[in-house]
C-alpha cells in the first residue's frame, strides 16, 4: 500500500552539506533537530557526518565519528530509529554499536571493501545506493546509453556482489541515487522508471529532496527551500510506485503530501 512508505529525515551534521550544511554541526543542535524532525513525523533519522554534495571533499573517518556517534547514542536512548549515512566500514560499525539500526551506505559498498562484512556481521538493514564515484568526480561519470537499464544492472550487480560477502538479501534496500553521477534527464527518466527498480522485489529507497534538478520546475531565483514542496510531489510519486521510504529534508511537508495520498487511497477503497 502507498500509505506505508516510510519518512526518512535528513540530519547532516557537517559543515558543508549542500542545503543545510552547517545548521546541526553541534551534538545538541543536531540531537534538538532530530527530535523537531520526529515530532514533524519522521519514522527514520538518518544521520551523516561526511557531506556527499558534489565536488565535495572527504573527510576521515575519525572526524566522521566524532560528529555522529554521540548524536547517534543519544537518539537512539530516546528510541528513534536510527540510520546512519556513510561510505565508511569503520564508521557503521561504530553506529551499530552506538544503536544505529540502518546502515544507508550511498555507494552501495563500493567506497570501502570492508562494508560487505560489516554489513553482514551487525545484519542490519543495508541501504544499497546506486553510485559511480566520490563527489569530486561524479559529474563527469553521468555518461548513461540508457540511463534505467544501467542503473538497474548496476544495481542487481552490487546485491550479488553483497550477497556473495554474506549479506542477507531480504536486508538489502535498493536506492537509484538520484543526483549522483545523474544529469536533470537522468533523474526524471528513473522517477518515471521506478517500476523497474520495485520490479526487483527488495525495498526501494529515493532521496531526491532539495537535490539540483527539482530546480528546473522551479523560478530562476528561486532558492533551496523552494525545492521542498517538489520534493514532497516527487515523495507522493514515489509512495504511488510503492517506494519503502523516501529521504528528505522537509519531513513536514512530505508528510502532508502522504496523507493526501492516504486519504485519497482510503476514499478509494470505500463502497
Ligand atoms: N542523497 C544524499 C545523501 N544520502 N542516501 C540515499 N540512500 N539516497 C540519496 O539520494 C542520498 C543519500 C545527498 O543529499 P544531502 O547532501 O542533502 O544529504
Amino acid at each position: 500500500m502507498t500509505t506505508s512508505t516510510l519518512v526518512m529525515g535528513v540530519l547532516n551534521v557537517t559543515p558543508d552539506s549542500f542545503s543545510d550544511g552547517g545548521k546541526w554541526a553541534t551534538t545538541e543542535a543536531a540531537v534538538s533537530r532530530a527530535l523537531a524532525l520526529h515530532a514533524e513525523g519522521a519514522d527514520l533519522i538518518d544521520v551523516g557526518g561526511e557531506s556527499t554534495r558534489p565536488g565535495a571533499g572527504r573527510v576521515s573517518p575519525a572526524e566522521e565519528q566524532s560528529r555522529i556517534i554521540p548524536v547517534i547514542t543519544e537518539l537512539a536512548g530516546q528510541g528513534l530509529t536510527i540510520s546512519v549515512d556513510t561510505l565508511n566500514a569503520g564508521t557503521a560499525a561504530a553506529a551499530a554499536a552506538a544503536g544505529a539500526v540502518i546502515i544507508n551506505d550511498v555507494s552501495g559498498g563500493l567506497a570501502d571493501p570492508r562494508m560487505a562484512a560489516v554489513a553482514a556481521d551487525t545484519g542490519l538493514t543495508y541501504v544499497a545506493m546506486h553510485w559511480r564515484g566520490h563527489a569530486q568526480k561524479m559529474d563527469s561519470l553521468a555518461v548513461y546509453g540508457d540511463v534505467v537499464a544501467e542503473v538497474v544492472s548496476e544495481l542487481s550487480w552490487r546485491v550479488d556482489a553483497l550477497t556473495s560477502a554474506g549479506v542477507r538479501r531480504d536486508k538489502i534496500v535498493l536506492d537509484p541515487g538520484l543526483g549522483f553521477a545523474k544529469l536533470p534527464e537522468h533523474n526524471w527518466r528513473l522517477l518515471a522508471s521506478l517500476s523497474s527498480f520495485t520490479d526487483l522485489g527488495l525495498p526501494v529507497m529515493l532521496g531526491a529532496s532539495r537535490k539540483r534538478f527539482l530546480a528546473g520546475v522551479l523560478p530562476a531565483e528561486a532558492g533551496i527551500d523552494a525545492r521542498d514542496l517538489p520534493t514532497a510531489v516527487v515523495s507522493v510519486l514515489a509512495a504511488q510506485a510503492g517506494a519503502w521510504a523516501v529521504r528528505v529534508h522537509d519531513v513536514a511537508a512530505t508528510r502532508t503530501a502522504l496523507n493526501v495520498l492516504a486519504l485519497v487511497d482510503s476514499a478509494r477503497m470505500e463502497p
